[in-house]
């Protein structure tokens, strides 16, 4: 099991948080996606060989937020 944090721009409420949470934990291969409005960051557990930090940040990135 790997873990990242990953940089998101453009939440502005809890509802965004939702959202991106939930993109992040309907990837196959993600276990555990902690997603903080006040840090602007996500940390995701998930398992390498199923899905990858540039992955997360496309899904991130697909829902309509940013991930530099
Ligand atoms: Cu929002």
């Amino acid at each position: 099991m790997e873990s990242a944090t990953i940089k998101i721009g453009g939440m502005t409420c809890m509802g965004c948080v939702r959202s991106v949470s939930n993109v992040l934990q309907a990837l196959p291969g993600v276990s555990r996606a902690e997603v903080s409005l006040e840090r602007g960051e996500a940390h995701v557990e998930f398992d390498s060989a199923s899905v990858s930090t540039a992955a997360l940040k496309a899904a991130v990135e697909k829902a309509g937020f940013a991930a530099p």
